[in-house]
């Protein structure tokens, strides 16, 4: 077989089992700048937007990717290396996989590198909207109180050096300076992150920085630039070198970086774009007034579920989610945790059957060829749970209904966090609040108790009696009779 190195150059010479781009790449211009082009960004809106770029011949809407932080430098050099294209390779249901190469990133830039080309490309006209995938984490937002957390060390470096930013609130309010400096017109800044609510908590999370950086700004912003919120979805892996390796052998690509994801996908939008939008509901974008029911209901059904399954696995074992919900008992507790749990909090939304989403779920996450890593799910909880887990706990709450299954869920993290699971193997906890939670998971280990008490993670859920009382059964039930006996009496009540 002949290799070819993914590049445009060598477009033309791939075989024909792999799809590439349609249309001329030299004409599209970059109409969205993406912040954070990390898996999720290539498998989701470059995807969608490259579908659309397929399919009709507004070439407005071409995607400037934007690495940010010094740890992306890889996949800048990737892209800048393959002239912005990758191989997206769909892990089918009966394991069989569909290539595509996607053409829509057509620019790149490394803001380490130069934080002006930035700054200058947020404020150019041609660019319209500025989309994020920054992590639920990447949002600086206290938990405990719903505020901007302007302590945090690096936005206080970018309020001390304005021109050379680290985070994107310091990069957002320089580039949105000069587009009003410049009379640019105002732009859409929508997020892509799994956070209820994600265009409000943007709005509020910039203005709070804004009005601590360029108070003058604010009113621009205000009035120039709307936030939609929106719901993304589809379950993207990180990619293992055996993806690397396959895609070579069995289609002659030599593709440095390529994404691999399930067939499902969803992105459901509120459209409330001030400068004009791509018509991604010509490939299956859904644009409704009201996006937040959707919102909970993937947060607190799908990516919950992640979580539940990544923490208790990874307590029993298993590396991959697939292996987790494959085992019985497991499947059984998560079914339980959706139906009495979660689902009594969503209330009724229109054309969605709850009970056939939930199914929907377990089958995805069940699905043998996606090899979804245990790791991946638990890297960065503390800034998943809050978003994920807690809501449906403190509406329970509310309600007098059963949480149960979401304590012994927290009491499984606090003992997660020792760094050790139930084999004596050792756990790499990936995570920003790492020390915290090490410290407090031993203190746990006297008192289960102190572990909730983690004010920026649980609020004030420690104050809660009944749930308490349902966690430190849970933590001592854990370490007397291990994970899986557990789940297995509890399964026997719900
Ligand atoms: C996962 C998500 O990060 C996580 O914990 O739950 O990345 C999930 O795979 C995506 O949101 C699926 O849409």
């Amino acid at each position: 077989m002949d290799y070819y190195k993914l590049n445009s150059e060598n477009l033309s010479q791939l075989n024909g089992e792999v799809s590439v781009p349609r249309y001329d790449r030299t004409k599209v211009k970059a109409g969205i700048l993406h912040i954070g082009i990390g898996g999720f960004h290539r498998a989701h809106e470059a995807f969608y937007t490259d579908e659309l770029l397929n399919k009709n011949s507004d070439t407005n809407w071409g995607i400037c990717g934007v690495a940010l932080l010094n740890f992306d430098q890889k996949i800048f050099q990737t892209l800048k290396d393959q002239h912005g294209l990758y191989t997206l390779i769909v892990k089918e249901l009966d394991g069989s996989l569909t290539k595509t190469v996607i053409g829509s990133i057509v620019d790149y830039l490394f803001a380490p590198e130069n934080p002006t080309a930035v700054i200058e490309r947020i404020a150019n006209p041609d660019i319209k909207i500025i989309t994020l995938t920054i992590t639920e984490g990447g949002y600086n937002y206290n938990e405990a109180t719903g505020e901007f957390e302007i302590d945090n060390p690096a936005i206080q470096q970018d309020l001390k050096n304005p021109n050379s930013p680290k985070t994107v609130f310091g990069y957002l309010t320089q580039g949105l300076k000069l587009r009003k400096e410049n009379n640019v017109s105002g732009c859409t800044i929508q997020s892509c992150d799994n956070i209820q609510g994600n265009g409000h908590v943007t709005k509020k999370m910039l203005l709070s920085y804004v009005k601590h950086a360029e108070p003058e700004l604010v009113s621009w912003i205000e009035s120039h630039v709307s936030f939609p919120n929106s719901m993304v979805d589809r379950i993207t892996p990180a990619t293992v070198p055996a993806d690397i390796e396959a895609l070579k052998e069995t289609s002659g690509i030599e593709d440095a970086w390529p994404v691999v994801c399930e067939p499902f996908k969803q992105w459901v939008i509120e459209d409330d774009f001030i400068a004009g939008r791509p018509a991604w509901e010509e490939v299956g974008a859904q644009f409704v007034e009201d996006v937040v029911p959707y919102e909970k209901m993937k947060l607190s059904l799908l990516n919950a579920g992640h979580s539940v399954l990544g923490i208790l696995g990874t307590l029993i074992g298993y590396s991959t989610i697939d292996e987790v919900v494959n085992d019985e008992a497991v499947n059984h507790f998560l079914g339980a945790y959706m139906e009495h749990e979660v689902i009594p909090t969503l209330g009724e939304l229109k054309g969605v059957d709850l009970n056939e989403y939930k199914q929907s779920l377990l089958e995805r996450f069940g699905n043998i060829y996606i090899k979804d890593q245990v790791d991946r799910i638990c890297s960065e909880s503390s800034a998943k749970i809050p978003k994920f887990i807690l809501p449906t706990v403190q509406g329970q709450l509310q309600g007098n209904g059963v949480i149960e299954l979401a304590a012994f869920v927290m009491a499984a993290w606090a003992i997660y966090s020792l760094g050790v699971d139930e084999n004596g193997a050792k756990i790499q906890v990936r995570d920003a609040m790492e020390d915290v939670l090490h410290e407090k998971a031993v203190a746990a280990k006297a008192n289960p108790k102190l572990f909730l008490e983690i004010e920026s993670i649980f609020g004030n859920l420690s104050e809660s009696e009944p749930f308490v009382a349902a966690y430190t059964k849970a933590y001592q039930d854990i370490k007397q009779f291990g994970v899986k006996k557990c789940i297995i009496d509890l399964n026997s009540k719900f």
